[in-house]
């Protein structure tokens, strides 16, 4: 088989990438290590900067989003007994965040490639990436007991964390970042009325909690856990009450609680590598950096990746210039690491560390109580929840 980029990986950016390539016909070729049904099975990400928005609209797949999606202007930081509005809208002249769960935007990419005909390889085992050292990469796969080959021009390595895409790179050519986090969220999805018609992201000496949605009638709620936790150490009940614990008097009555129909313990990390090229092969996404969901910015970064690669490849087809893929890893990393930067900074201020002792919560609770009484400091945090600029 020959394509002219071949993308490793069928979650958000792989499709996002392959169908703004289709748009452009730019032909391509997708292939994951698992099926679909798993692909939609991952309950992820839910809140859309602008950015990612725009590039679902340019996909051509916004239109399910904005029928159902839910628009918000703000959220609240929850401390101390009470909560405070982050005002985004006014914050940031008009800004806001899309709320639309990460399974709905890959269904509707899924279905948007499937009825263009786009080629999606799923269950390959032992995908390779080769060749990405000169000027003709290939792929080789397996696939019901046969080998394959795929010959291409580029290959987009959107294989996520575990991915095969970055282990590929010669140990000497990449630099990597990392800082693993002392906890871990546990989420659930149940539906039952959201609490509140904005997220609640709460900082309480048990440790953090996180009230977001996927609907008026869906709820996602999360709560950090010890790293030894699994999932079948919370029953719903336990969660319930630890949620209501973590929460100001007045959420914690109007709570409503039903059962769970998904239940997941996610690590946290930051994590960077650099840089995201070599040669002809193009990190993306999570391949590339992982963030704390804490600012939710895992999936948006996703989308400004896929942003700058595409500059980069219709260059390179319709001016035959090499300016854009030659810009790709500097323009993303600068990116990456504002939203590093933006979700350390987060998960620093809202949870509760092992080593920081009560001396560690005041210092939180006087962070918190200055972003509360300061529009310098609550625009700060506002401009970065709602996304830099690409
Ligand atoms: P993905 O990991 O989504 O997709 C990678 C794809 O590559 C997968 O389909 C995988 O099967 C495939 N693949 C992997 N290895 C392969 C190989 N060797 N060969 C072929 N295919 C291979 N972000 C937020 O903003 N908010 C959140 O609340 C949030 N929660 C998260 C919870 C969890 C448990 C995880 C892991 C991530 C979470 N994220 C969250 C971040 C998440 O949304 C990612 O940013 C997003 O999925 C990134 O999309 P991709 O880069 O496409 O990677
Ligand atoms: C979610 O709805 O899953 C979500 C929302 C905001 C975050 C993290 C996760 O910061």
């Amino acid at each position: 088989m020959r394509t002219r980029v071949a993308i490793i990986g069928s979650g958000p950016s792989g499709l996002l990438l392959g169908q703004i390539l289709t748009n452009a016909g730019i032909d391509n070729i997708i292939i994951d290590r698992v099926g679909k049904e798993h692909i939609l099975a991952r309950v992820r990400a839910g809140v859309l900067e602008e950015g990612m928005v725009g590039m679902l609209d340019r996909a051509g797949v916004g239109a399910r989003m904005h029928r159902e999606g839910l628009p918000h202007d703000g959220f609240s930081l929850a401390f101390d007994g009470r909560d405070h509005r982050i005002d985004l809208f006014d914050l940031t002249g008009g800004k806001r965040v899309m709320v639309y769960g990460q399974t709905e935007l890959t269904l509707d990419l899924i279905e948007r490639r499937e009825r263009d005909g786009g080629i999606t390889i799923h269950d390959a085992a032992n995908v390779t990436p080769a060749g990405f050292d000169g000027d003709s990469p290939y792929l080789t796969y397996d696939k019901d007991g046969v080998s394959h080959r795929i010959d291409c021009d580029f290959i987009a390595g959107c294989d996520g964390f575990h991915g095969a895409s970055r282990k590929a790179v010669p140990e000497a050519a990449i630099k990597t970042f990392e800082k693993v986090y002392p906890f871990g969220w546990l989420g659930i999805l149940a539906d039952v009325p959201p609490v509140n018609h904005e997220l609640i992201y709460a900082n309480h000496p048990r440790g953090f909690a996180l009230c977001s949605m996927r609907s008026n009638t869906r709820s996602r709620y999360y709560v950090q856990c010890s790293l030894d936790d699994t999932v079948d150490m919370w029953s719903d009940d336990r969660f319930w009450d630890e949620l209501r614990r973590r929460l100001p008097a007045h959420h914690a009555e109007a709570l409503v609680t039903g059962p769970s129909f998904e239940k997941s313990i996610a690590p946290l990390r930051s994590f960077v590598a650099e840089p995201m090229r070599f040669g002809r092969l193009f990190l993306v996404g999570d391949a590339a950096h992982i963030v704390p969901p804490t600012g939710a910015k895992g999936l948006n970064l996703a989308a400004s990746d896929v942003f700058y690669l595409i500059e980069g490849l219709l260059e390179f087809y319709q001016e035959k210039s090499n300016a854009g893929l030659d810009a790709y890893s500097a323009k993303a990393l600068k990116r990456v690491w504002n939203a590093v930067r933006f979700s350390w900074s987060m998960t620093t201020l809202l949870h509760r560390f092992p080593d920081n002792g009560d001396f560690g919560q005041k210092i939180q609770e006087a962070e918190l109580d200055y972003l509360t009484h300061s529009r310098a400091a609550a625009t700060a945090m506002a401009e970065n929840y709602v996304g830099l600029p690409y």
